[in-house]
């Protein structure tokens, strides 16, 4: 059949998106997919007392809003997928309903437990048991924060929802658990393909909240009722799609059968490759790799790089001074700065928390000896520059983790439309990127409900259609002396 239509929220740190996507074919059995944004609304962390959380009633609003816009328009979806960042999630109580606002995976509740759990459990066997790096938001930490905090929605819940699982929850009614999700907890065991109950138990975290993992590309159930009186549509099913956006993203990188490397490349970096299982050597614990689980039962060897969250602070902050100026502009302002100045390593724990990003970056480049940024221009080359090198470097650990070699990078995702980035990362690896799509996310969202459906067979048909719908650009590299010469400076800083 053609014209199949499907709907696909991606949901970002910073904004939401709602697109659809429409399997066009030219009769030929020539297909593409074509895909409209419908709506887009941003999505802010709320600061509440000590916490930090997602304002997830506003989300489902405007997802519904959303559902009405698509049949408004004349669109008919039949089905929907959500998407979400990792990690977080909200608790149900017996009768189903939501405990409290979800808490944002930048809440400082986490601090100092990676450390203390650490310590209990020993770094290598929380590493055997969930293939992730040690990230503070992990699943595990945020549930024993809560523990530690004594919070009576532990004693009182049910049922844990991750947040895609919790926002298709709130649209049907239906309660489930996608497998790429779950393998972002820290609390799902790779090896076992199952939860880790000892965990759960030495951490004094109820094992009864967590539902057994399906796998990207399951119909969860049609829109509850309620839902569709209040907006007067007619039933459209959830999909299970790869709820984790990376792996949506990763499901949409256009790359044949040989293995390749890839950045995701949004609010984080993810730079990876993707595996066929995962790799839990001591090797990938101590260059801080993660196996996460992927759609069409791969794992992803890759590193979370903190990624343009570092410019995105610094732009809030100048709006928030007044100073607005956009994207396009910074990165204008950068390309006539003056090249390899300052350089900082992204991934410098003190960059992650919300805030005070301009002076963070001067204090490290103060710290480490080199001239102190000043302009907006100084310091967003400084970013940009930074996480070029890092790119570099995550790449070159995962040619030494998988004893390959790439021959370039794929760059997906939002991150892309930063141009000077991608030429930046091209000449730091003095290889070519191959960027697109830029809504990754949405596209593997919705190449997962295409499997759904029937309408394509696997990954690899799924990756075929995104090669022949979507442009991608290529980045050659042009220099690379002063690239290589900067790269032994950033070496320099010491983390992996
Ligand atoms: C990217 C992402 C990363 C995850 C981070 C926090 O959007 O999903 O994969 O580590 O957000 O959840």
């Amino acid at each position: 059949t053609t014209g199949t239509t499907v709907l696909a929220f991606d949901m970002g740190a910073s904004s939401g998106r709602a697109l659809i996507g429409r399997l066009a074919s030219d009769g030929q059995g020539n297909r593409k997919l074509e895909v409209t944004e419908i709506h887009r609304f941003p999505n802010h962390a709320v600061q509440v007392g000590a916490h930090l959380h997602w304002d997830i009633l506003r989300l489902l609003r405007e997802m519904k809003k959303s559902i009405r816009f698509a049949f408004q328009k004349g669109y008919e979806p039949v089905t929907f997928g959500v998407d979400t960042w990792g990690v977080d999630f909200g608790l149900l109580d017996a009768n189903g309903e939501l405990l409290g606002n979800p808490y944002h995976y930048r809440d400082p509740h986490t601090e100092g437990l990676i450390e203390e759990v650490g310590a209990m459990f020993g770094q290598e066997t929380l590493f055997r048991h969930s293939g992730l790096q040690f990230m503070p938001f992990n699943t595990l930490y945020q549930l024993y924060a809560m523990k530690k905090a004594g919070s009576p929605k532990l004693d009182v819940a049910e049922t844990l929802l991750l947040t895609p699982d919790l926002l298709t929850y709130l649209l049907t009614g239906v309660k489930s658990c996608e497998f790429t999700m779950a393998t972002t907890t820290q609390l799902f065991d790779p090896g076992t393909q199952a939860w880790n109950k000892d965990f759960m138990e030495r951490l004094g975290i109820p094992s009864h909240l967590f539902l057994d993992p399906v796998h990207p590309g399951t119909i969860v159930g049609p829109l509850s009722s309620e839902v569709m009186d209040e907006l007067g549509v007619p039933a459209m099913k959830a999909v299970a799609v790869g709820t984790h956006d990376t792996e949506s993203a990763i499901a949409a990188v256009p790359a044949g059968d040989d293995p390749f490397a890839y950045l995701v490349c949004g609010t984080w970096s993810l730079l990876g490759t993707e595996m066929a299982g995962p790799l839990l050597t001591e090797e990938t614990m101590n260059l801080e790799f993660s196996n996460e689980g992927g759609v069409g039962g791969t794992y992803q060897l890759l590193k979370n790089i903190m990624g343009l969250w570092l410019l995105q602070e610094c732009k809030r902050e100048w709006d928030e001074e007044g100073n607005e100026i956009d994207f396009p502009e910074l990165v204008r302002m950068a390309e006539q700065a003056a090249p390899f100045r300052s350089l900082v390593h992204p991934d410098d724990p003190r960059f992650f928390a919300h805030g005070g990003m301009v002076d963070k970056i001067r204090a490290f480049c103060e710290e480490t000896g080199q001239p102190v940024p000043q302009s907006e221009g100084e310091i967003v080359r400084c970013i940009l520059e930074s996480l070029a090198l890092r790119y570099r470097q995550a790449l070159e650990q995962a040619e030494r983790l998988t004893e390959r070699v790439y021959s370039g990078l794929h760059m997906v995702g939002g991150g892309i439309q930063n141009k000077l980035l991608c030429r930046f990362t091209a000449n730091a690896l003095g290889k070519p990127v191959w960027a697109g799509p830029i809504e990754a996310s949405a596209i593997g969202n919705m190449l997962l409900q295409l499997v759904a459906l029937g309408e394509c067979k696997d990954l690899r048909e799924a990756r075929r259609l995104v090669a022949d719908s979507f442009p991608v650009e290529v980045y050659e590299p042009e220099t690379s002396a002063e690239w290589t010469a900067a790269y032994e400076r950033f070496i320099g800083f010491g983390r992996v």
